[in-house]
C-alpha cells in the first residue's frame, strides 16, 4: 500500500474539521485477523454512519505480520501499534489513542454485530457509565466451545459475582461501551485476557452506572487466539489476589475454627460419630489451627497493603482497623502464648510429681505447643501489621 493512502485514512477523522471531535470511538484489538479485520472496520464504519453521530475507528494493532494493520487503515481505520502483546495490553493502547466521548469495543473476528452500537450510545446517552453485553442466552452454534459456555464463562463469572457482587451475567463478553472520562478511575493496567475481568471489578469498586443487555455471538472467523486453560487461569488468579477476603480471610478463619473444634472435642473427651477422638484427632486439629492462623494473618497483611498502598475500601477491614489496636494483637497473642506456657508447665509439674518417670501427656503437650505457636503467630503478626501501616495518610 503506498505511504499517501495510509496518510490520508490516518487522518480521515480529521476530515470532519477540528471543531468536530468523535463522539464515539470504536476500538479493536487485533493480533492477526487479516480474514476479518477489514470487514469489521467497515461495519464499524457503517455502524457510526447509522447511528449519525461523529466517530472513529482505531484498531489497535497488537504486532500482526499477516497484514492486519495495512487491510485495517485501508478499510479507514486510525491504526495504533502496540507491540507488548495481550488483549489487555492492545486495549490499553487503543483506549489510549481514542478520542471519542464514549468507547465501544469489539473483538476484530466478527463475533460481535457492531449493529448494536447505536443502542450502546443510547444508553450511555441515558446516563449509563459503562454498558456490557450479555451472549450467554443468544450464543449461534459453533460460536462458544462446550468448555467456555457451560464450564468457563459460569465458573468465573459466578466466582466474580460471588467476589465482587457485580451482577454482571457475562462478565467475559467483548462488547463494551464506556464513558472515556471513566478511563482515570478505573486505572486499568493488566496486559492479557484477564483485562476483560479488571474493568468489570474495577467498575464495581468504583461503583460506577453499569448496565447491560442481550446480544448475540456469531461463530469467529480466523483462529481463535484464546487458550482456554491458560487464559482461564489468567482470569482466575486475577480475581483471587484482588480479594484477600476469598483468597485467604474466609478459609483461614475455617481451618481454624474446625481446628478449635477438633481439638477440643478430643480434649473434652466428647463422643462424636459414635466414637472418642484421640491423638492423631489432635494432631489434625492443631495442624488446621496453625494454619488457618498463619493464612488469616497473611489476609489481614494483604488487606492492610491493599488499603494503604492500592486504595482498596474494604468495609469488613476498615472496621477491624477502627476497633483494633497493634496493643490488641499483642495482647492477643502474649495471652494465648501464655496460655500454652501454663500448660506446658502443668505437664513438667506431673513428670515432677512422677519423680520424672514414664509420662503420658501427648494431647495435653500437642495443645500446649500449638497455643505457643499461635501465639507468637499473632503476636509479630500484629508488629507486621502495624508496619505495614507506618506510612498510611488517613
Ligand atoms: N488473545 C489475544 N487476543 C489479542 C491479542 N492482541 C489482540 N488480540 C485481539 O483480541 C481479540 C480477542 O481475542 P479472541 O481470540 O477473539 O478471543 P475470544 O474472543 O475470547 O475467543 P473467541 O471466542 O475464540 O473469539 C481479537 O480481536 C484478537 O485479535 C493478544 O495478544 N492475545
Ligand atoms: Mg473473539
Amino acid at each position: 500500500m503506498s505511504m499517501s493512502t495510509v496518510e490520508s485514512t490516518r487522518d480521515a477523522p480529521r476530515e470532519r474539521g477540528p471543531g468536530t471531535p468523535p463522539r464515539v470511538s470504536v476500538v479493536i484489538p487485533c493480533l492477526n485477523e487479516a480474514e476479518t479485520i477489514e470487514e469489521c472496520v467497515r461495519r464499524a464504519l457503517a455502524a457510526i454512519e447509522a447511528a449519525g453521530v461523529p466517530g472513529e475507528v482505531v484498531v489497535a494493532d497488537n504486532g500482526s505480520d499477516d497484514g492486519s494493520a495495512q487491510l485495517a487503515e485501508a478499510a479507514g481505520a486510525h491504526v495504533v501499534h502496540e507491540p507488548r502483546r495481550g488483549y489487555g495490553s492492545a486495549y490499553l493502547a487503543g483506549f489510549a489513542a481514542a478520542q471519542g466521548e464514549y468507547i465501544v469495543m469489539a473483538d476484530a473476528d466478527l463475533t460481535y454485530d457492531f449493529g448494536y452500537l447505536p443502542r450502546f450510545v443510547a444508553e450511555l446517552d441515558n446516563g449509563a457509565e459503562m454498558v456490557i453485553g450479555d451472549r450467554m442466552d443468544n450464543i449461534h452454534p459453533g460460536a462458544m466451545p462446550w468448555l467456555h459456555r457451560y464450564v468457563g464463562n459460569p465458573v468465573l463469572t459466578g466466582t466474580l459475582n460471588a467476589f465482587f457482587r457485580t451482577g454482571i451475567k457475562d462478565a467475559h463478553c467483548g462488547m463494551r461501551g464506556f464513558r472515556r472520562d471513566v478511563l482515570p478511575r478505573l486505572d486499568l493496567r493488566t496486559t492479557g485476557m484477564e483485562f476483560a475481568s479488571e474493568m468489570v471489578i474495577r467498575a464495581a469498586k468504583e461503583k460506577l452506572d453499569v448496565r447491560q443487555f442481550p446480544i448475540e455471538y456469531h461463530p469467529r472467523g480466523g483462529e481463535s487466539k484464546l487458550s482456554s486453560f491458560r487464559d482461564g487461569w489468567r482470569h482466575l488468579r486475577f480475581l483471587l489476589v484482588h480479594s484477600p477476603t476469598h483468597l485467604f480471610i474466609i478459609p483461614g478463619a475455617i481451618m481454624a475454627a474446625l481446628g478449635v473444634l477438633a481439638a477440643a472435642v478430643v480434649l473434652a473427651q466428647i463422643d462424636l460419630f459414635g466414637r472418642t477422638w484421640d491423638l492423631h484427632a489432635m494432631v489434625a486439629g492443631c495442624l488446621l489451627m496453625v494454619v488457618g492462623v498463619q493464612v488469616l494473618a497473611l489476609g489481614l497483611c494483604a488487606h492492610a497493603y491493599g488499603t494503604y498502598f492500592m486504595g482498596e475500601r474494604d468495609p469488613w477491614f476498615d472496621r477491624m482497623r477502627a476497633r483494633f489496636r497493634l496493643e490488641h494483637g499483642l495482647l492477643l497473642g502474649a495471652g494465648i502464648g501464655f496460655t500454652g506456657l501454663v500448660i506446658a508447665g502443668v505437664i513438667v509439674g506431673i513428670w515432677i510429681d512422677r519423680g520424672f518417670g514414664d509420662l503420658s501427656e501427648e494431647r495435653l503437650a500437642v495443645w500446649a505447643a500449638t497455643l505457643i505457636i499461635v501465639g507468637i503467630q499473632v503476636f509479630f503478626s500484629s508488629f507486621l501489621l502495624s508496619i505495614l501501616g507506618l506510612r498510611r495518610r488517613d
